[in-house]
């Protein structure tokens, strides 16, 4: 390097060294190696000096290049571990700090309403039977005695799948002949529950899916006063001795003979609110003894074997439990809803 060259290299590596951040870095760059920088001079140099000289000046030139690209990378390299040092220690981790809090997820009040209807119904001899929500046709209605075109279907219209024949279940009665084609000529004692669907309005009291409980006996000699036992022992275990309970004559394509239980609404008292459609009661299940078609359809002979089956909300008792004035509740995925049920 001449000695022009070596100056020019002391001052560049002097002020690079004053260089305390990466904006005075940057600046010393375009200082230096920018298009009209101290570099750029130095290279244009060549071009005026003589021939002879070119030589020893290009070599000088270029160990005065290599030596500030040395000396940049060199600081700005410090530079990065000084600022990476300082942002460690300013964003640094407060491991004494309390951690926080984990949110704990609550059982939904459907199921807690769904374990207390089992372990009720354990205590009388039932199993829980799972069956499946998308059911075929035929075990929704065909084979419960509701052939295609029985009217009784208009009261259960539903969602259908793009398989023909394959359905979202309207109730869980689909239920009862699976069951009874895998235990027949066993007798039977389970409760079937899980989710329906049905394509209804919605309102304070109906959703479009909900949940129902089935309960299914069948043997010898079971009677339609074996149903109402039943029925009165659970009222009663699930909402206390007072519990006032009505049975009131219906139709069910499946049960014969069938009736409806009522019983008087916890919400009001008996005087009338939205909720009992100011009736004083709320329908809480259907019921019946299982017609002989459904048990033949299920493999037993009727001369032989008879039955009971009911079936019943959740949703509906949940909101007697636990006073909710509105169904709707349960599936708009309100925390504030659900984070009541502790
Ligand atoms: C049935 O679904 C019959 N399968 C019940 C049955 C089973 C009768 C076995 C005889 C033998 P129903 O449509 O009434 O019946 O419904 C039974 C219960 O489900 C009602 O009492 C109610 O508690 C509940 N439920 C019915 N529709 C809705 C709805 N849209 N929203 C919430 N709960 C409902």
């Amino acid at each position: 390097m001449t000695e022009d060259l070596h100056q020019l290299a002391a001052e560049a590596e002097a002020t690079l060294h004053a260089a305390k951040d990466s904006a005075a870095l940057e600046a010393w760059r375009v200082r230096y190696f920018g298009r009209k920088g101290v570099l750029s001079d130095v290279m244009a140099r060549l071009s005026t000096i003589s021939r002879e000289e070119r030589p020893a000046y290009g070599k000088a030139a270029n160990e005065f290049r290599q030596t500030l690209d040395a000396a940049f990378a060199a600081r700005q390299e410090v530079l990065r571990q000084a600022e990476l040092a300082e942002a460690l220690a300013a964003e640094g981790v407060d491991v004494t700090l309390p951690g926080r809090p984990v949110s704990l997820g609550r059982m939904h009040p459907s199921h807690r309403t769904l374990r207390e209807i089992y372990a009720i119904f354990a205590e009388m001899g039932f199993q829980v039977y799972d069956a499946p929500d998308v059911e075929t046709d035929e075990n929704n209605f065909q084979l419960l005695n509701m052939p295609p075109g029985h009217p009784a279907r208009d009261m259960w219209d539903t969602f259908y799948t793009t398989t023909p024949g394959v359905i979202l279940r309207t109730h869980t009665s689909p239920g009862q002949i699976r069951v009874m084609r895998q235990y027949c000529p066993e007798p039977i004692r389970v409760i079937l529950p899980g989710m329906c669907y049905r394509y209804e309005q919605v309102t304070a009291r109906s959703e479009m899916m909900f949940h129902q409980v089935e309960a299914l006996a069948v043997g010898h000699n079971i009677t339609m006063a074996d149903l109402k036992g039943v029925v009165i022992s659970f009222a009663r275990k699930m909402y206390g001795e007072g519990r006032k309970v009505r049975f009131r004559c219906s139709h069910f394509p499946f049960t014969e003979p069938s009736a409806e239980v009522d019983m008087d609404c916890i919400i009001c008292g008996g005087q009338g609110c939205r909720v009992c459609k100011y009736t004083g009661w709320l329908e809480i299940m259907g019921c019946g003894m299982v017609h002989p078609v459904v048990l033949r359809n299920g493999g037993y002979d009727p001369d032989v074997y008879s039955g009971f089956a009911f079936g019943m909300g959740v949703e509906r008792p949940a909101m007697l439990k636990y006073r909710i004035n509105d169904i709707r509740y349960f599936f708009a995925n309100d925390a504030r809803f659900l984070e009541q049920f502790v």
